[in-house]
Formats: structure tokens, C-alpha cells, sequence
């Protein structure tokens, strides 16, 4: 197989990478490197398997050409920040929304086997409806939202109107390595484990009693790739979590324990947008495809923790 992973370079789309070289596929790996970094890239940067080409979604020349000879495409690459789109929402839209048109338009003109997305929970925004299924309601709330729900009907359309097998995960809270905690808005695990680690103190913005689906980064790859192995011809799409909720207090309490250490934290007022609650309903992803977790969210943070 030739694999082809837009946002090859960062957090998801490097795991993918990862363990597409373990099978001994080739992987091409196409980034702008705006969030993405060679760094994780590391484990095969001299597997001659592996090939990296520097590139943006929005250069549809550029990609289209880079496409050519690829049987499978995970597209990754994202502007991954809600703030960011609420902020800059015409960027985002070029981006979270036109690249992904670039990337299926590339799939259609070379005749791709598949095409592999990754959509968001953002899509559904805070409509009450627990826990969600495919068939919950979508209602995004922020321009990053509505620029995944775009690119999920878009892919639905090229399946429809042009033949091309695609799949939307659509993912929950993913942690693991390589997961940046730089920004304010990066995923609360990476913040709080690297701040933990620095032994510096932690906020929560509410009374921790929130809750969210966390799901391991591996468990992630492993969703991509029964979507990519499962014999399709049409569009399809799955709610991708553990299936479980944990909330920051849980989250906390499972960190104390691992740290073997008290956390210093420090609650503040709640996020402006937070949604409360988010949990995936797993059962069509392991009807459908035969995913089961391999990673509690315990057993995850463990491994996040003894790589950082
Ligand atoms: C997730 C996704 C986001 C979008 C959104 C849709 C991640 C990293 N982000 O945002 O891309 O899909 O879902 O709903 O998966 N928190 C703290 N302290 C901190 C940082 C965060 O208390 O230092 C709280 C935050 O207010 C929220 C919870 O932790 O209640 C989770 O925050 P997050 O940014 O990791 O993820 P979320 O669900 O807001």
C-alpha cells in the first residue's frame, strides 16, 4: 500500500505514519510544518520508506501532484485550534474546509481507494443529546466545527457523485505523545502532564466535574485503520472515542497516582464556550469495524508519562 497522511508530521497524523512503516508500507508524509515538526517524525528518519514532502492544502497544485500513486489518504492537516477559527474564522476556512476540498479533488483525479478524514466532535457543539451517536445532531458552534461538518459532507458527496470510497472519524479528546501543550488551548492532558512534570501548578477552568472522551492516540491509529482496511465503496462515518466519560477530577486523581505526588490546582472560573459534557457512543465503530480500545485512559496516561 501507499499510504499518503496530510498533517503526516503532526500529533495523529505522525502515529499513523508510525505504524504504517511498522507494516512496511510506504508513507508519504505531507505538512506545512506551521504545527507539525520533524522531531516527531523521529523513530524513521532513516527508513528510506518514508517520504516527506513539505507542503500546504491550500497549494492544490502542489498537492494534487504529491497525491499521484497514493492508494490510501488520511487527511490529518487541520488548523486544529477552535479559538484560532473563532478568532481568524476566514483562515481556518481556507484551510479546515478548502483543504479538505483540495484533498478529495486530488483523491478524484487520481483515483484513490480511499479517502480517510479527520472530522471532530466539534460538530455536534453543546446540543444536550448524551451520549452521541452518528445519528446524534449536529449543531457546531464554532467555525472549526462548522469547517469539519463542510469537509464530512463533502466527503459524503465524492463517495456519492464520483465512486471514491471515503471515511469521517470523527474524534474525540485524543492524548498521547507528541501531542503539543504549548497554547493556552492545547488539550488539557498535555497541559496538565507537562506542568505536572515541572512540578508547577495546574487550573481548572470550573469545578472539574466536566467530563470528556478521552481517547488514546493509539487507539486513534488503530480506528484509521480498520476504516482503511474495511472493503467500502461509499461514505461512512464514526463516532471515535474510548466510549467512556472521565472528568478533570477523575483525570487529576489518575495523574496523582501515576505522578505518585501531589497536584497543585487551582480552580477558575469556567471557559467561556466549554461545553460541560462530551462522550461517545462506540457501537457502530465496533459493530462496523471491530474496534476495541487497547488503552484505558489510565493505561494511556501511563504511556504519555513515560515519554515526556
Ligand atoms: C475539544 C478539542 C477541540 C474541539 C472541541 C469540540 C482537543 C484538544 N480539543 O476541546 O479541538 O474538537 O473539543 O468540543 O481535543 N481545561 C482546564 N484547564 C486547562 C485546559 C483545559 O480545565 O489548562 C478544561 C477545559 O476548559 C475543558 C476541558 O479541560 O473543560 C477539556 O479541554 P480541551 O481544550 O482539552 O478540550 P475541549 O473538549 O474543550
Amino acid at each position: 500500500m501507499k499510504v499518503f497522511i496530510t498533517g503526516g508530521a503532526g500529533f495523529i497524523g505522525s502515529h499513523i505514519a508510525e505504524e504504517y512503516l511498522l507494516k512496511d508500507h510506504n508513507v508519504t508524509v505531507y505538512d506545512n510544518f506551521s504545527t507539525g515538526k520533524m522531531d516527531n517524525l523521529q523513530f524513521a528518519t532513516t527508513n528510506d520508506r518514508l517520504k516527506i514532502t513539505e507542503g500546504d492544502i491550500r497549494d492544490y497544485p502542489l498537492l494534487e501532484q504529491a497525491i499521484a500513486g497514493h492508494d490510501l489518504i488520511f487527511h490529518q492537516a487541520a488548523i486544529a485550534s477552535v479559538q484560532q477559527s473563532i478568532d481568524n474564522p476566514r483562515a481556518t476556512f481556507e484551510v479546515n474546509a478548502g483543504g479538505t476540498l483540495n484533498v478529495l479533488e486530488s483523491a478524484r483525479k487520481h483515483k484513490a481507494k480511499k479517502v480517510i478524514f479527520a472530522c471532530s466532535a466539534a460538530i455536534f457543539g453543546d446540543h444536550p443529546e448524551l451520549p452521541k451517536s452518528e445519528v446524534s445532531p449536529v449543531k457546531p458552534i464554532s467555525p472549526y466545527g462548522a469547517d469539519k461538518y463542510i469537509s464530512e459532507t463533502y466527503l459524503r458527496l465524492y463517495s456519492e457523485l464520483y465512486g471514491i470510497p471515503t471515511v469521517a472519524l470523527r474524534y474525540f479528546n485524543v492524548f498521547g505523545p507528541r501531542q503539543d501543550p504549548s497554547s493556552p488551548y492545547s488539550g488539557v492532558i498535555s497541559i496538565f502532564t507537562t506542568r505536572i512534570k515541572a512540578n508547577q501548578p495546574v487550573t481548572v477552568f470550573g469545578d472539574g466535574d466536566q467530563y470528556r472522551d478521552f481517547i488514546f492516540v493509539k487507539d486513534v491509529v488503530q480506528a484509521n485503520m480498520l476504516a482503511a482496511e474495511k472493503n467500502s465503496t461509499g461514505f461512512e462515518n464514526y463516532n471515535v472515542g474510548y466510549g467512556k466519560a472521565t472528568s478533570l477530577n477523575d483525570l487529576l486523581e489518575m495523574l496523582k497516582q501515576i505522578y505518585d505526588k501531589e497536584i497543585s490546582v487551582k480552580y477558575d472560573k469556567p471557559r467561556q464556550g466549554d461545553i460541560r459534557e462530551s462522550v461517545s457512543n462506540n457501537r457502530k465503530l465496533s459493530d462496523e469495524l471491530g474496534f476495541l480500545p487497547r488503552f484505558t485512559v489510565k493505561e494511556g496516561l501511563e504511556e504519555l508519562t513515560r515519554s515526556l
